[in-house]
């Protein structure tokens, strides 16, 4: 294809889907919460390649307004370029061009348009202390709970009285859902006081609360009682933890007013139930209806596994399970529960326990246990996630306390 004379297809916006994918990288410490524009973002963008022949290369182009670009990025041959010095607040408008060897240069792709920001604070409703090193409960009301509980007047604070243990301290956050994490904030006790005021830190994501690898941020925080705040790469995690290393003054104790984690909602996905398959039911009735073990994950709301009941006393009791295969080893980090929509509620389960195998034979202990609102809504429950090819979902009791199991629909969700 001859470029000059023909148009190159990248411009089509067919042909050139441009994505973005937001990196925050610079830390900055001392800053309020409003008060972005003291630091700078990069924005990571990538694009599909495109479909002509005799591309040597793309370049970037960025705007303060649509189609007026004042920056250019050669990205040469790669798909992928990083934007830098972006501010945050600051909406910006992109486009991709392709050139080839000869420099001759494709029209814009189509343009996206993009409002920087630092993430999100995660609601702290979604918060909850994993663990703590040390909690002062004696001397004074320095519970760690106190350190997510949103009020500025409450504060974490290590042991001071009888013993004062010293550094490292650290507080283990559970975000209770799965976030992209990019960041956190550190607001240091208000009250006047300074002890336990952190200088030194180590912040750390992890989707297991058990292997936390390397910080995604380590620094020193900026003196004074502003609030601090810490953006990072983003990490995927169910987990958080800010390790303390030292205080301000030297002092063996660590506090805090406040401690916000920023980040999305990460993505995971329902399993197509296409890719579901019933290994085992320990029971299910054939006779007095069709409550096949199979109808639970026939995507059909209206057709439900049952336990037997008919043709043999006594009935089968509980506990009973469902064991899927999924097709493919997967990161399970959630169920869907969907009980009976046909106005009956026999076997909807109470409590329940569920599980994740590589094998199918070794269960080990249940990824999560429970217990299920008495009512047909679709339940769903989410856990820091497992690897594994099968998962298990044992009921342990029926709503009112019958011996039968049953689901409408049983989905898997997977990150
Ligand atoms: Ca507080
Ligand atoms: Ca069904």
């Amino acid at each position: 294809m001859q470029f000059g004379e023909k148009r190159i297809r990248t411009g089509s916006i067919a042909n050139l889907r441009l994505s973005i994918f937001l990196y925050a990288l610079t830390v900055i410490a001392g800053i309020h919460v409003f008060c972005g524009s003291a630091y700078a973002l990069t924005a990571t963008l990538k694009w599909s390649a495109s479909p002509s022949t005799g591309i040597s290369g793309y370049k970037v182009y960025t705007g303060l307004s649509s189609g007026k670009y004042s920056q250019v990025v050669n990205a040469g041959n790669s798909t992928t370029a990083a934007v830098s010095n972006l501010q945050v607040g600051q909406k910006y408008y992109f486009a991709i061009t392709a050139y080839d060897t000869k420099g001759n240069e494709s029209p814009f792709s189509q343009e996206l348009a993009y409002t920087m920001n630092d993430g999100s604070v995660i609601p702290y409703s979604q918060l909850t202390v994993e663990s703590v090193d040390s909690e002062e409960l004696a001397g004074e009301n320095g519970a760690a709970v106190n350190a997510i509980d949103s009020r500025t007047g409450t504060i974490w604070h290590t042991q001071w009285s009888g013993s004062s243990p010293s550094y490292p301290h650290e507080i283990v956050i559970k975000l209770n859902g799965w976030y992209q994490v990019n960041g956190f904030r550190y607001l240091p006790r208000q009250d006047g006081g300074v002890n336990g005021m952190v200088a030194k830190y180590s912040f750390y994501v992890s989707t297991d609360g058990v292997n936390w690898g390397t910080p995604v941020s380590t620094g020193t925080f900026a003196a004074g009682t502003g609030q601090k705040q810490v953006l990072f790469t983003g990490k995927q995690g169910y987990y958080v933890k800010l390790v303390g290393l030292s205080e301000i003054n030297g002092g063996p104790w660590m506090s805090a007013a406040e401690i916000s984690v920023l980040g999305t909602p990460a993505t995971v996905v329902l399993l197509p139930s296409t890719q579901l398959a019933v290994v085992s039911a320990s029971s299910e009735e054939l006779i007095g209806e069709n409550g096949a073990a199979e109808n639970s994950i026939d995507g059909l709301v209206n057709t439900i596994w049952h336990t037997q009941y008919s043709s043999v006393r006594p009935v089968p009791a509980y506990p009973h399970e469902i064991v899927l295969s999924l097709g493919a080893s997967r990161n399970v980090v959630g169920f869907r529960y969907l009980p009976r929509q046909d106005g009956g509620i026999n076997g909807t389960v109470a409590n329940y326990n569920f599980y994740v195998s590589s094998d199918g034979v070794n269960w080990g202990k249940p990824v999560v246990s429970g217990t299920m609102a008495k009512d047909t809504k679709q339940k769903e429950v989410l856990f820091s996630g497992k690897t594994g090819l099968y998962v298990k979902f044992q009921g342990l009791s029926e709503v009112n306390g019958n011996p039968w199991m049953s689901a409408a629909q049983i989905g898997v969700i997977c990150r």
